[in-house]
């Protein structure tokens, strides 16, 4: 099983990589320099016809969207746990929250980084606005999922799920309201930060640990 990550630090790439680590699989990680626009280079565009990381190669093919490659490996290593399986009663609440993560979030994130770029500079304040609105609700949802208690997501392992929120409430850090507002977010992402493939993380990536 051969898998290559082309990653960039701290980016849309970080919740594949982490999973990848936590999986404990062989992979190659390659590094794209945005700075260098490394992701417009013809040779990743035609890997990533988007420009856009993550980007992972599973036996010879590109596949991106970084959600959709973390249900991918839950599928491909169901004995690593990243989900819950098809019939568990979870799976719907699952699915749900996968979707909501990667159809919300998301893309509120990619808007809220990207405004200027993405569309007309002119109109990038109310894009913002917008965007900032969309996530800041996100939070209250997420922390009320884990009000019952529970450490992660999804039970007593964190999966998919953690990966991905921990990787969007991390982008919050230096918004207005950053998720570790709410006290259940704050308590959750110092459980994933104090996973050993966090550490793992932030030193491949040469990321600063949050919060
Ligand atoms: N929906 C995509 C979003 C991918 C995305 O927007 N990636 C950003 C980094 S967070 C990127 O590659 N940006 C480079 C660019 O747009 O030039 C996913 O979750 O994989």
């Amino acid at each position: 099983m051969a898998y290559t990550l082309y990653y960039s630090p701290g980016t849309a790439s970080m919740a594949v990589h982490w999973a990848l680590i936590e999986l404990a699989v062989p992979f190659e990680a390659v590094r794209l320099d945005f700075d260098a626009a490394d992701q417009r280079n013809p040779t990743y565009l035609r890997l990533n016809p988007a420009g856009r990381v993550p980007t992972l190669v599973i036996d010879g093919a590109p596949y991106s969207e970084s959600a959709a490659l973390l249900m991918l490996l839950a599928e491909r290593h169901p004995q690593a746990g990243l989900a819950p399986a098809p019939g568990d009663p979870q799976r719907a609440r699952w699915l749900e929250t996968m979707v909501f993560l990667a159809n919300t979030v998301s893309p509120a994130m990619r808007d809220w980084f990207y405004a200027d770029k993405d569309g007309d500079p002119a109109g990038a304040d109310a894009v913002r606005d917008l965007a900032r609105s969309r996530i800041e609700g996100a939070w209250p949802r997420l922390a009320a999922a884990l009000s019952d208690g529970r450490p992660f997501l999804f039970g007593d392992a964190p999966g998919a799920a953690d990966y991905l929120a921990a990787m969007l409430m991390r982008w919050s850090r230096n918004m207005p309201h950053s998720a570790d507002e709410q006290p259940e977010l704050a308590a959750y992402l110092g459980r994933m930060g104090s996973l050993p493939s966090y550490a793992d993380l932030c030193r491949r990536e040469e990321l600063v640990p949050w919060p």
